[in-house]
C-alpha cells in the first residue's frame, strides 16, 4: 500500500499543496533538472500528506512522551528542561500568533534569527507546523548578507532574538543602504519587553492543529554557508526533514530516547537543524541548546548535562582533545564530526584523550544532511565512510563515467533528498544526469569507502602534480608543534603553483627558519616529497566560516598578494 503510494508520487511527484502562497512551488527548478530521488527503504515510505513539525513534536506527545525532557538549557547555572508537552504548548501559541495576529498564510516565508536557544527552536517548529516556510539565518550575518537572503526568499515577517536586533533593524530602515523591502514586521523574543513575541503569546490557547501540508510542500529554505560568492537558497520539503532523521540517526548514530544531544552548529545550518533539534525530537530524546560555544564551554556543557551525543566540526574536536582531561566526560558516547574533512591526526588525538572514536560524516546544505559516514566500529583510517543506507555514491570523471577504485574524481550522490535551488542557474552545476555533484574530489576503494581529497576547485597543481591541500594539512597536523594549518596553492613562475602552508603553532612553539625546515622535512618523510610545502608562513589564526570551515579562498588571496 505504502509502496504503491510512493511509486505513484515518483511518477507524478507533486501532490496538492496546502500553500495558499505558491512562491516556493513556483520557484522550484524544473522537474527535469532535479536529481533522481530514491525511496527504496521501508522507513522512507512517507504518506502524501505530512507536516514535519507535527511528526517531530505532536507524535511524541501522542505516544505518551509528553512528560519527557525535550530541550535543556542552563538557567542561573542549573540545568533545566522543557518537556515535550511544554514545548508543544509553546509552539502552538507561537503558531497562533503567526496566523491570527500576523496574518500569515501557508507558504509565506518567515525569517528566523537567533542563537541556539529554546525560543529559537520553538519558533522553527511553529513556522513549520503552521505550513509556513522557515528561512534560518546564521547568527553572525551582517545586514548586507541578511538583505541578500531577504531579497531572495521575500519573507514578510522575521522572528528575531532581541540579542541580534541591530543588524536586523538595519534591514527595515527604509533610508538605509541595506533596506530589505519585503520585510514588514520583526517580532523580537527573549527580551521580556512590551510588544515582544512572548507578550503576544500570553493570551493564546495552547492548541493549534498542524496545517495539512503535502509531503512535498517546502518546509524550509536553507541558504548555503558557502565559503565564497552569492548565497544559494536550497528548498527542502516536509518529507526531507523526516528523511534526514530517518537515515543517518537511525543507521549510523542509533539514537536512543535517553540520549542527550549537544553541540555547536546553529539551527540555521542544516547540520545543526538535524543534530541540535530534529534528530533528538524524532527519537523522543532531548537536546541542550547553548548559545555560546567554545571548545571549553562545550566540554562543560557535556559534563553539566551529562550529554551523550555531540555534534561539532573537526577543529573543535582537535581543541577539545587538549582540554578533555579537565572535564567529566563519562556520559559521552557518540561524537559526530562534519562540515569539513576530519584529519586522521584529529581522530587519533580525540580518541587518546576521550576513548571515543569520532563518527565522520559528509553532508551538505543541498542534500540537507549526512550521506556518507561510518559507525565507530567500521572506521577506516583516512576515509569519510561508505554511502549510508538510503543513499548511493560514486566517483565520476569529468565525462560522468564511474572511476575505477583508487582513481580521484568528482563525488556524485543520490538518495531520498537532493538539490533544488530557489530560482538559481547553478542548479545545472550541482545536478548532472540525476546525480548531485557536491564539488568534492574523492576516491573510493574496492570496499566502497570514500576518501576525501579536496574541494574540486581547491586542488593544487604544482609542476604537473595534483596535490590535495587537505592531505598536506593532515600530515602537518600530525607534527606535535602544529595547532592548526591551511594549505593552498600560491602562484609560481617556474612550477605554475607551489604548495604553501599557513601554520598556527602551539603556544609553546616558535616559528622561524628552523621550525620551517623541521616541518618541511617532516612532510617529505611522511608523504610523497613533491607534496611538501615549499612556502610556510606562521600565523596567529586561520580564517574560518561560522560553520567551522577553513576559508581557503582567503588564504589563496593572501598567497597571491604575499600578505597574510
Ligand atoms: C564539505 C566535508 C569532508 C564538503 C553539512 C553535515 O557541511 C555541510 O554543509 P555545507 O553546505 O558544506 C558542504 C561541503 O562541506 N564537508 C562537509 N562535511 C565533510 N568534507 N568531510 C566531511 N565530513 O566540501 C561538502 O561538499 O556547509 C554537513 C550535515 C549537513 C550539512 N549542511
Amino acid at each position: 500500500m505504502f509502496l504503491a503510494t510512493i511509486a505513484d508520487r515518483i511518477e507524478n511527484p507533486m501532490t496538492p499543496s496546502a500553500h495558499r502562497d505558491t512562491f516556493a512551488r513556483d520557484k522550484l527548478p524544473p522537474r527535469e533538472t532535479w536529481p533522481e530521488l530514491l525511496f527504496e527503504r521501508p522507513e522512507l515510505q512517507y504518506p502524501p500528506r505530512l507536516n514535519a513539525a507535527a511528526e517531530l513534536l505532536d507524535r511524541q506527545v501522542e505516544f505518551g512522551h509528553g512528560d519527557r525532557p525535550a530541550i535543556w538549557q542552563l538557567v542561573d547555572g542549573k540545568p533545566l528542561f522543557a518537556t515535550y508537552a511544554q514545548l508543544q504548548h509553546r509552539v502552538n501559541r507561537i503558531a497562533r500568533v503567526l496566523v491570527e495576529d500576523l496574518g500569515l498564510l501557508p507558504g509565506n516565508r518567515v525569517l528566523l534569527r537567533g542563537p541556539n536557544n529554546p525560543m529559537m527552536a520553538a519558533c522553527w517548529l511553529a513556522v513549520v507546523k503552521a505550513g509556513l516556510i522557515a528561512v534560518g539565518t546564521m547568527p553572525l550575518l551582517r545586514a548586507r548578507e541578511l538583505k541578500q537572503i531577504i531579497d531572495h526568499a521575500t519573507p514578510r515577517v522575521a522572528l528575531c532574538d532581541a540579542a541580534l536586533w541591530q543588524e536586523m533593524a538595519t534591514c527595515t530602515n527604509p533610508n538605509g543602504e541595506h533596506h530589505a523591502a519585503s520585510l514588514e514586521r520583526i517580532c523580537y523574543f527573549n527580551d521580556g519587553e512590551n510588544g515582544s513575541l512572548e507578550d503576544m503569546l500570553s493570551g493564546k490557547p495552547g492548541d493549534f492543529p498542524a496545517v495539512d501540508t503535502a509531503a512535498d510542500d517546502v518546509a524550509l529554505i536553507a541558504f548555503t554557508s558557502g565559503t565564497t560568492g552569492v548565497p544559494k537558497g536550497t528548498l527542502h520539503f516536509h518529507r526531507d526533514v523526516l528523511a534526514m532523521c530517518d537515515c543517518f540517526p537511525q543507521s549510523i548514530l542509533k539514537v536512543r530516547p535517553n540520549d542527550i544531544f549537544c553541540g555547536t552548529p546553529p539551527l540555521a545550518f542544516t547540520f545543526g537543524l538535524g543534530g541540535m533539534l530534529a534528530f533528538p525530537l524524532r527519537y523522543g530524546a532531548s537536546t541542550v541548546l547553548a548559545e555560546k560555544a567554545t571548545p571549553e564551554t562545550l566540554l562543560k556543557t557535556i559534563a553539566d548535562f551529562r550529554a551523550t551525543v555531540c555534534f561539532t566540526a573537526p577543529t573543535f574536536y582537535r581543541q577539545m582533545a587538549g582540554l578533555a582531561a579537565r572535564h567529566d566526560l563519562s556520559s559521552l558516547k557518540k561524537c559526530v564530526s562534519a562540515g569539513e574533512a576530519l584529519p586522521d591526526a584529529t581522530r587519533q588525538l580525540f580518541k587518546e584523550a576521550t576513548g571515543i572514536e569520532l563518527i565522520d560524516g559528509i553532508g551538505s546544505t543541498e542534500m540537507i544532511h549526512i550521506f556518507i559516514s561510518h559507525t565507530p566500529e567500521a572506521v577506516r583510517r583516512g576515509a569519510t565512510g561508505t554511502a549510508i543506507p538510503g543513499y548511493r555514491a560514486q566517483v565520476q570523471d569529468d565525462a560522468g563515467r564511474v572511476c575505477a577504485p583508487g582513481e580521484v574524481g568528482k563525488l556524485a550522490v543520490k538518495g531520498p533528498t537532493g538539490c533544488r535551488y530557489l530560482a538559481d542557474p547553478r542548479q545545472k552545476d550541482y545536478v548532472k544526469n540525476g546525480w548531485n555533484i557536491t564539488g568534492d574530489a574523492y576516491s573510493m576503494d574496492a570496499d566502497g569507502y570514500f576518501f576525501y581529497q579536496s574541494r574540486t576547485d581547491d586542488m593544487i597543481i604544482t609542476a604537473g602534480y595534483n596535490v590535495a591541500g587537505p592531505e598536506v594539512e593532515s600530515c602537518l597536523l600530525e607534527h606535535p608543534a602544529v595547532a592548526e594549518c591551511g594549505v593552498v596553492g600560491a602562484a609560481d613562475a617556474e612550477r605554475g603553483q607551489i604548495v604553501k602552508a599557513y601554520v598556527v603553532l602551539k603556544h609553546d612553539q616558535k616559528g622561524g627558519s628552523a621550525m620551517k625546515k623541521t616541518l618541511q622535512d617532516y612532510v617529505k618523510s611522511a608523504i610523497a616529497p613533491y607534496k611538501y610545502p615549499r612556502a610556510i608562513e606562521f600565523v596567529a589564526a586561520l580564517p574560518r566560516t561560522e560553520t567551522g570551515k577553513l576559508q581557503r579562498f582567503k588564504l589563496r588571496q593572501a598567497a597571491a598578494t604575499g600578505g597574510k
